[in-house]
Protein backbone atom coordinates (compact mmCIF):
# COMPACT_ATOMS: atom_id res chain seq x y z
CA UNK A 1 0.00 0.00 0.00
CA UNK A 2 1.51 3.27 -0.64
CA UNK A 3 2.09 5.72 2.16
CA UNK A 4 2.23 9.48 3.10
CA UNK A 5 3.29 11.63 5.58
CA UNK A 6 0.48 12.72 7.95
CA UNK A 7 1.28 16.38 6.94
CA UNK A 8 1.20 15.73 3.15
CA UNK A 9 -1.64 14.45 3.85
CA UNK A 10 -3.50 17.40 6.00
CA UNK A 11 -2.62 19.53 2.73
CA UNK A 12 -3.70 17.10 0.14
CA UNK A 13 -7.33 16.52 2.00
CA UNK A 14 -8.45 20.22 3.17
CA UNK A 15 -10.97 20.85 5.66
CA UNK A 16 -12.23 17.06 6.38
CA UNK A 17 -8.76 16.09 7.32
CA UNK A 18 -7.78 18.92 8.93
CA UNK A 19 -10.66 18.56 10.78
CA UNK A 20 -10.21 14.81 11.99
CA UNK A 21 -6.63 16.01 12.92
CA UNK A 22 -8.40 18.52 15.19
CA UNK A 23 -10.71 16.14 16.94
CA UNK A 24 -8.29 13.71 17.34
CA UNK A 25 -6.56 16.08 20.18
CA UNK A 26 -9.68 15.26 21.45
CA UNK A 27 -10.04 11.49 21.83
CA UNK A 28 -7.74 9.60 24.01
CA UNK A 29 -5.03 7.42 22.43
CA UNK A 30 -6.40 3.84 22.07
CA UNK A 31 -4.98 0.21 20.77
CA UNK A 32 -7.37 -0.63 18.94
CA UNK A 33 -6.64 -3.60 16.34
CA UNK A 34 -8.65 -2.22 13.08
CA UNK A 35 -9.17 -3.60 9.24
CA UNK A 36 -9.73 -1.26 7.10
CA UNK A 37 -10.95 -2.36 3.57
CA UNK A 38 -12.58 -1.78 0.20
CA UNK A 39 -15.25 -4.48 -1.43
CA UNK A 40 -14.88 -6.29 -4.22
CA UNK A 41 -15.55 -3.87 -7.23
CA UNK A 42 -14.16 -0.87 -5.94
CA UNK A 43 -10.50 0.03 -6.95
CA UNK A 44 -9.82 3.70 -5.49
CA UNK A 45 -7.20 3.90 -2.78
CA UNK A 46 -6.82 7.40 -1.58
CA UNK A 47 -9.83 6.85 0.86
CA UNK A 48 -8.30 3.96 2.20
CA UNK A 49 -4.94 5.23 2.94
CA UNK A 50 -6.46 8.70 4.31
CA UNK A 51 -8.79 5.73 6.53
CA UNK A 52 -5.71 4.39 7.60
CA UNK A 53 -3.59 7.74 8.59
CA UNK A 54 -6.46 8.95 10.64
CA UNK A 55 -7.12 5.84 12.67
CA UNK A 56 -3.15 5.54 13.11
CA UNK A 57 -3.21 9.40 14.21
CA UNK A 58 -5.76 7.95 17.07
CA UNK A 59 -2.99 5.49 18.07
CA UNK A 60 -4.68 2.21 16.76
CA UNK A 61 -3.34 -0.67 14.81
CA UNK A 62 -4.28 -1.02 11.11
CA UNK A 63 -4.52 -3.84 8.53
CA UNK A 64 -5.27 -2.36 5.40
CA UNK A 65 -6.37 -4.68 3.07
CA UNK A 66 -6.63 -2.29 -0.38
CA UNK A 67 -8.95 -1.77 -2.98
CA UNK A 68 -10.77 -4.66 -4.74
CA UNK A 69 -10.82 -7.24 -1.74
CA UNK A 70 -13.17 -10.51 -2.91
CA UNK A 71 -15.80 -11.01 -0.19
CA UNK A 72 -14.44 -14.65 0.94
CA UNK A 73 -10.58 -13.23 1.53
CA UNK A 74 -12.18 -10.11 3.72
CA UNK A 75 -14.29 -12.60 5.89
CA UNK A 76 -11.14 -14.93 6.36
CA UNK A 77 -8.60 -12.35 6.48
CA UNK A 78 -10.89 -10.79 9.51
CA UNK A 79 -11.66 -14.07 10.88
CA UNK A 80 -8.15 -14.87 10.90
CA UNK A 81 -6.53 -11.28 12.59
CA UNK A 82 -9.85 -11.09 15.08
CA UNK A 83 -9.71 -6.93 14.28
CA UNK A 84 -11.58 -4.55 17.33
CA UNK A 85 -13.10 -3.15 14.40
CA UNK A 86 -13.69 -3.52 10.56
CA UNK A 87 -13.86 -0.31 8.58
CA UNK A 88 -15.77 -0.96 5.08
CA UNK A 89 -14.72 2.24 2.36
CA UNK A 90 -16.92 2.64 -0.99
CA UNK A 91 -16.31 5.52 -3.02
CA UNK A 92 -17.65 4.05 -6.96
CA UNK A 93 -21.06 4.32 -6.23
CA UNK A 94 -21.98 0.72 -5.79
CA UNK A 95 -20.75 0.37 -1.81
CA UNK A 96 -24.84 0.01 -0.65
CA UNK A 97 -24.79 -2.70 -2.95
CA UNK A 98 -21.75 -4.45 -2.28
CA UNK A 99 -22.24 -3.84 1.66
CA UNK A 100 -25.65 -5.05 2.08
CA UNK A 101 -23.94 -8.32 0.44
CA UNK A 102 -20.42 -8.73 2.11
CA UNK A 103 -21.96 -8.09 6.01
CA UNK A 104 -23.69 -11.01 5.73
CA UNK A 105 -21.51 -13.25 4.82
CA UNK A 106 -19.35 -11.41 7.70
CA UNK A 107 -22.11 -11.59 10.15
CA UNK A 108 -22.33 -15.50 8.89
CA UNK A 109 -18.82 -16.05 10.04
CA UNK A 110 -19.11 -17.15 13.67
CA UNK A 111 -15.62 -15.05 14.76
CA UNK A 112 -17.41 -11.99 13.54
CA UNK A 113 -20.65 -12.24 14.25
CA UNK A 114 -19.90 -9.77 17.09
CA UNK A 115 -17.64 -7.47 15.76
CA UNK A 116 -17.96 -3.97 14.79
CA UNK A 117 -18.52 -3.68 11.44
CA UNK A 118 -18.79 0.19 10.21
CA UNK A 119 -19.22 1.33 6.71
CA UNK A 120 -18.80 4.68 4.70
CA UNK A 121 -17.84 6.94 1.65
CA UNK A 122 -19.89 7.57 -1.45
CA UNK A 123 -21.61 4.24 -1.05
CA UNK A 124 -24.70 5.05 -4.20
CA UNK A 125 -24.65 6.55 -7.60
CA UNK A 126 -27.17 9.47 -6.20
CA UNK A 127 -25.24 11.16 -3.62
CA UNK A 128 -25.64 10.85 -0.24
CA UNK A 129 -28.08 8.28 0.52
CA UNK A 130 -31.58 8.40 2.57
CA UNK A 131 -32.28 7.91 6.27
CA UNK A 132 -34.05 4.37 4.97
CA UNK A 133 -31.20 3.27 2.52
CA UNK A 134 -28.94 3.78 5.93
CA UNK A 135 -31.46 2.19 7.96
CA UNK A 136 -31.06 -0.95 5.82
CA UNK A 137 -27.38 -1.26 6.51
CA UNK A 138 -27.73 -0.80 9.60
CA UNK A 139 -30.02 -3.43 9.88
CA UNK A 140 -28.34 -5.88 7.76
CA UNK A 141 -25.51 -6.02 10.52
CA UNK A 142 -23.49 -2.76 10.11
CA UNK A 143 -22.82 -0.80 13.45
CA UNK A 144 -22.54 2.28 11.76
CA UNK A 145 -23.13 4.00 8.40
CA UNK A 146 -20.82 7.53 7.29
CA UNK A 147 -22.05 8.65 3.73
CA UNK A 148 -19.90 11.63 2.51
CA UNK A 149 -21.13 14.50 4.49
CA UNK A 150 -21.56 13.29 7.53
CA UNK A 151 -17.16 14.43 7.66
CA UNK A 152 -14.89 12.50 10.07
CA UNK A 153 -15.47 13.73 13.15
CA UNK A 154 -18.60 11.27 13.78
CA UNK A 155 -16.66 8.48 12.98
CA UNK A 156 -13.68 9.52 15.33
CA UNK A 157 -16.04 10.05 17.88
CA UNK A 158 -17.66 6.40 17.06
CA UNK A 159 -13.71 4.94 17.21
CA UNK A 160 -13.13 6.87 20.66
CA UNK A 161 -16.37 5.30 22.26
CA UNK A 162 -15.28 1.82 21.18
CA UNK A 163 -11.98 2.72 21.85
CA UNK A 164 -13.53 3.54 25.59
CA UNK A 165 -15.26 0.21 25.87
CA UNK A 166 -13.27 -2.14 24.65
CA UNK A 167 -11.59 -3.73 27.98
CA UNK A 168 -8.13 -5.93 27.66
C1 LIG B 1 -9.01 9.20 -8.52
C2 LIG B 1 -10.37 8.68 -8.91
C3 LIG B 1 -10.44 7.49 -9.61
C4 LIG B 1 -9.21 6.64 -9.95
C5 LIG B 1 -8.81 5.88 -8.66
C6 LIG B 1 -7.31 5.67 -8.59
C7 LIG B 1 -6.90 5.18 -7.24
N1 LIG B 1 -5.78 4.49 -7.21
O1 LIG B 1 -7.54 5.41 -6.22
C8 LIG B 1 -9.74 5.73 -11.09
C9 LIG B 1 -9.43 6.37 -12.44
C10 LIG B 1 -9.22 4.30 -11.10
C11 LIG B 1 -11.24 5.80 -10.88
C12 LIG B 1 -12.13 4.88 -11.39
C13 LIG B 1 -13.51 4.99 -11.26
N2 LIG B 1 -14.18 6.00 -10.69
CO1 LIG B 1 -13.34 7.39 -9.63
N3 LIG B 1 -12.74 8.98 -8.86
C14 LIG B 1 -11.56 9.40 -8.57
C15 LIG B 1 -11.66 10.80 -7.91
C16 LIG B 1 -11.28 11.83 -9.00
C17 LIG B 1 -10.80 11.05 -6.69
C18 LIG B 1 -10.95 9.96 -5.61
C19 LIG B 1 -9.91 10.19 -4.53
O2 LIG B 1 -8.82 9.66 -4.57
N4 LIG B 1 -10.26 11.06 -3.53
C20 LIG B 1 -9.40 11.33 -2.40
C21 LIG B 1 -9.83 10.48 -1.18
C22 LIG B 1 -8.86 10.69 -0.04
O3 LIG B 1 -11.11 10.97 -0.79
P1 LIG B 1 -12.44 10.14 -0.94
O4 LIG B 1 -12.28 9.11 -1.99
O5 LIG B 1 -13.57 11.10 -1.11
O6 LIG B 1 -12.61 9.40 0.46
C23 LIG B 1 -12.97 10.15 1.60
C24 LIG B 1 -14.45 10.10 1.91
O7 LIG B 1 -15.22 9.45 0.91
C25 LIG B 1 -14.54 9.42 3.25
N5 LIG B 1 -14.73 7.99 3.30
C26 LIG B 1 -14.56 7.07 2.32
N6 LIG B 1 -14.81 5.85 2.80
C27 LIG B 1 -15.12 5.98 4.11
C28 LIG B 1 -15.42 5.03 5.07
C29 LIG B 1 -15.70 5.47 6.39
C30 LIG B 1 -16.04 4.45 7.44
C31 LIG B 1 -15.67 6.84 6.70
C32 LIG B 1 -15.94 7.30 8.09
C33 LIG B 1 -15.36 7.79 5.72
C34 LIG B 1 -15.08 7.35 4.44
O8 LIG B 1 -13.28 9.63 3.84
C35 LIG B 1 -12.29 9.54 2.81
C36 LIG B 1 -11.04 10.26 3.25
O9 LIG B 1 -11.32 11.63 3.53
C37 LIG B 1 -13.19 10.86 -7.54
C38 LIG B 1 -13.81 12.26 -7.62
C39 LIG B 1 -13.52 13.06 -6.40
N7 LIG B 1 -13.09 14.26 -6.61
O10 LIG B 1 -13.68 12.56 -5.27
C40 LIG B 1 -13.80 9.90 -8.57
C41 LIG B 1 -15.04 9.13 -8.19
C42 LIG B 1 -14.92 8.56 -6.80
N8 LIG B 1 -15.05 8.06 -9.16
C43 LIG B 1 -16.22 7.77 -9.59
C44 LIG B 1 -16.51 6.77 -10.55
C45 LIG B 1 -17.95 6.66 -11.02
C46 LIG B 1 -15.51 5.91 -11.01
C47 LIG B 1 -15.70 4.79 -12.03
C48 LIG B 1 -16.96 3.96 -11.89
C49 LIG B 1 -15.59 5.44 -13.42
C50 LIG B 1 -15.83 4.49 -14.58
N9 LIG B 1 -16.97 4.66 -15.23
O11 LIG B 1 -15.00 3.64 -14.84
C51 LIG B 1 -14.43 3.95 -11.81
C52 LIG B 1 -14.67 2.88 -10.76
C53 LIG B 1 -13.55 1.89 -10.71
C54 LIG B 1 -13.85 0.87 -9.65
N10 LIG B 1 -13.81 -0.40 -10.07
O12 LIG B 1 -14.09 1.21 -8.52
C55 LIG B 1 -17.29 8.65 -8.98
C56 LIG B 1 -18.16 7.93 -7.94
C57 LIG B 1 -19.58 8.46 -8.03
C58 LIG B 1 -20.49 8.04 -6.93
N11 LIG B 1 -20.05 7.38 -5.86
O13 LIG B 1 -21.63 8.37 -7.03
C59 LIG B 1 -16.43 9.84 -8.44
C60 LIG B 1 -16.99 10.51 -7.18
C61 LIG B 1 -16.34 10.87 -9.60
C62 LIG B 1 -17.68 11.54 -9.88
N12 LIG B 1 -17.90 12.73 -9.37
O14 LIG B 1 -18.51 10.99 -10.55
N13 LIG B 1 -11.57 6.86 -10.09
Amino acid sequence: MVCIRATEASTLLGMDHAAAVAADRAVSAGDLSVVVTSVSSDSHTWNLVVLQLVLEELGHRVHNLGACVPDELMVSECARLRPDLIVISSVNGHGRHDGLRLIGKVRGHPELALTPVVIGGKLGIAGPGSDRSRAQLRSAGFDAVFEDGSGLTAFQSFVGQLTASVVR
